[in-house]
């Protein structure tokens, strides 16, 4: 009698499920024929308006990074075969208000998490969402994976510890775990805090005649700016390699929030100058001015590269947002 054999699907577990890019990486596992689980986080609403469309094919589990146990028990529910850790405290000017919460989030919750794989299955494949936040105030132009870091904030402090916690994790216990340097990358999806998305629903908003300005904190920043559903291509690309290693993934590109504020207005026809103020308070104590990263070494050994590039990312944002007030 022949038998029909079912194929188990590989299982993947995605910390920071409810955020921009947890949403766009479960999508893409689905898609890859992936079993998806994501840890959520006890809160007194559901925030899942970002995972609402693909709710029902994948399974939530309860923990947080500040909880170990919780992680070993969600560990030992789910048997990941790979984990990708993408929940932090991941807006910069909160760190400065709340520094200890963000190291115990961003810092000490990836060794948590890299412990409780370390108890629960050595053999698991982690990602670590290291951020171009390390350069800092940049010590090299491209930053490459071999840049030194110069972090600027309590953020990028917490993130250059997840980091070398990572590579300590893989040098000391062998656990496959990587470190992907990624530069800023956005999306419809991005929270209303950060710049970009701050412009684009900004833009909306003096568009469909709800507001007149729009302010904004420091117009000279430079920023490499991608899409945020390339980056997490890349993402899963690395923890395909046998080898574990780190990478950078970047456009090459830089551009000024200016910049941004140019396009973004331009997108509805506007001239921006007639509608954005400068407004101390959204000033940073200490800024990182200038970031442009070079992902040869991903293009190379991963064939990963950037698809969406600046004006279409901008106008996607923009015309995202006019939709959402006016569908
Ligand atoms: P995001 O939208 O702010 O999402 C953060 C996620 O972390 C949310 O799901 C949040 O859950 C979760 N989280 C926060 N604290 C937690 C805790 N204590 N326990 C469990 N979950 C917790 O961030 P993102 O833009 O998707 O970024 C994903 C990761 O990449 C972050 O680690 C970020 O620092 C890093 N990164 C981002 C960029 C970028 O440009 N986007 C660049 C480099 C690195 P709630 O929904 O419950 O708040
Ligand atoms: O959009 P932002 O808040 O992003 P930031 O600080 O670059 O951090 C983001 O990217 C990192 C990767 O490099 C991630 F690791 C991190 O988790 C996060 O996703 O600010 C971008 C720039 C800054 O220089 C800021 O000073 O925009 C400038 N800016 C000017 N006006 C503003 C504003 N930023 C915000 N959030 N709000 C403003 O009104």
């Amino acid at each position: 009698m022949q038998r029909v054999g079912i194929v188990a699907k590989t299982r993947a577990l995605i910390t920071g499920i409810t955020g921009q890019d947890g949403s766009y990486l479960a999508e893409f596992l689905l898609s890859q024929g992936y079993e998806v689980f994501g840890m959520i986080r006890r809160s007194s609403t559901v925030n899942f308006e970002r995972i609402a469309h693909i709710q029902d094919k994948i399974s939530l589990v309860t923990g947080d990074l500040l909880d170990e146990v919780s992680m070993i028990n969600l560990l030992r529910q789910s048997r990941p075969r790979e984990v990708y850790n993408l929940a932090a405290q991941s807006f910069v000017q909160t760190s400065w208000s709340q520094p200890v919460f963000t190291g115990e989030t961003t810092a000490l919750g990836v060794t948590r998490l890299l412990d409780a794989i370390r108890i629960v299955d050595p053999e698991i494949r982690f990602y670590q969402a290291s951020s171009s936040e390390m350069f800092g105030r940049v010590l090299e132009v491209p930053q490459t994976e071999k840049t030194p870091f110069y972090p600027r904030s309590p953020y990028g402090v917490a993130k250059v510890y997840g980091h070398w916690i990572t590579v300590n994790y893989r040098e000391s216990h062998g656990v496959h775990a990587i470190s992907g340097i990624l530069f800023n990358h956005e999306s419809p999806r991005r929270g209303l805090e950060f710049v970009t998305r701050k412009i684009s629903n900004g833009v909306a908003r003096i568009k469909m005649g709800l507001d007149s300005t729009l302010s904004l904190g420091n117009l000279d920043a430079q920023r490499d700016w991608g899409f945020a559903g390339d980056y997490v291509k890349a993402m899963w690309m690395m923890l395909q390699k046998d080898t574990a290693e780190d990478y950078v993934i970047a456009t090459g590109e830089t551009h000024s929030v200016r910049e941004f504020c140019e396009v973004a207005f331009s997108v509805v026809g506007l001239d921006w100058k007639k509608y954005v103020v400068v407004d101390e308070a959204f000033m940073r104590p200490a800024e990182v001015d200038f970031l442009v990263g070079d992902s040869g070494k991903a293009q190379r050994a991963l064939g990963w590269k950037a698809e969406v590039e600046f004006p279409s990312l901008v106008e996607m944002m923009v015309r995202n947002d006019l939709e959402c007030l006016h569908p």
